[in-house]
């Protein structure tokens, strides 16, 4: 991962130490907040460790709401901290969920149509367990990002679980594909929510995109 300096760390840290709050959560597009601010979302397959991924970001045990059932979160949740510059937005999970099959058909839908269609969306971090590395649902969904032309960029998730050795061969099967997709920023982030690796170079990244 790129080396940051103190100067650019100490952006990112500043950006997340504010009280984060839960906003709303939305089911249908015509429920997100105007357009007004950078937008970053979370994204990736049900129980990848996207909400626990913004805990972590946020220094907040339970800001984002997570668990063990696989389809948590059902709505884009949205949260903004005063003055912050940035607004972040908590996905459904893709993929297997244990939710009944209409419910996951109408927040399939709404993750594409926010994906696609949000103006001020500036970065979809894309979430891959470090355990499995990217399923098929992972690969479609980097495709129809590309199609879209949207930023994103692979993060990581549950780097303290594999051996480092497995963790390794993830990486580099991951790295392959990311290569093929064109709107795929090139760098992997590794992260631990659980360990909190990872975390104060993710918040650099996403401080660096508010001044670029
Ligand atoms: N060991 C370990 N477990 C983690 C880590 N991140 C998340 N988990 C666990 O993975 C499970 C799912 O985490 P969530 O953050 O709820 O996952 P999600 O992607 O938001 O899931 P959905 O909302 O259902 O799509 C929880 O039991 C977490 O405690 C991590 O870095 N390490
Ligand atoms: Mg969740």
């Amino acid at each position: 991962m790129t080396e940051f300096s103190p100067a650019e760390l100490e952006a990112g840290r500043l950006l997340f130490a504010r009280p984060w709050d839960f906003i709303k959560g939305c089911v249908r597009i015509s429920d997100l907040p105007p357009a007004d601010r950078t937008e970053i979302a979370f994204a990736g397959r049900s129980n990848v460790g996207k909400s626990s991924l913004i805990n972590a970001l946020t220094g907040r045990v339970n800001l984002a709401r997570t668990s063990n059932t696989p389809g948590r979160t059902q709505e884009l949740n949205i949260f903004e901290a005063n003055d912050a510059p940035l607004r972040i937005v908590d996905m459904p999970g893709y993929g297997f969920a244990k939710a009944p099959k209409k419910t996951v058909e109408t927040w399939t839908k709404l993750i594409h149509s926010y994906l696609k269609g949000r103006p001020n969306l500036r970065r979809v971090f894309v979430l891959i367990d470090g355990r499995h590395g990217p399923k098929p649902a992972d690969e479609t969904v980097m495709n129809e990002l590309d199609g879209a032309a949207v930023s994103y960029q692979i993060v990581i998730t549950k780097s303290d679980k594999p051996k480092a050795s497995e963790l390794e061969k993830v990486i580099e099967r991951t790295q392959k594909i990311v290569s093929k997709h064109g709107a795929a920023h090139p760098e992997l982030i590794i992260t631990s929510s659980e360990k909190k690796d990872g975390i104060d170079h993710l918040r650099a990244v996403i401080a660096q995109l508010l001044v670029t």
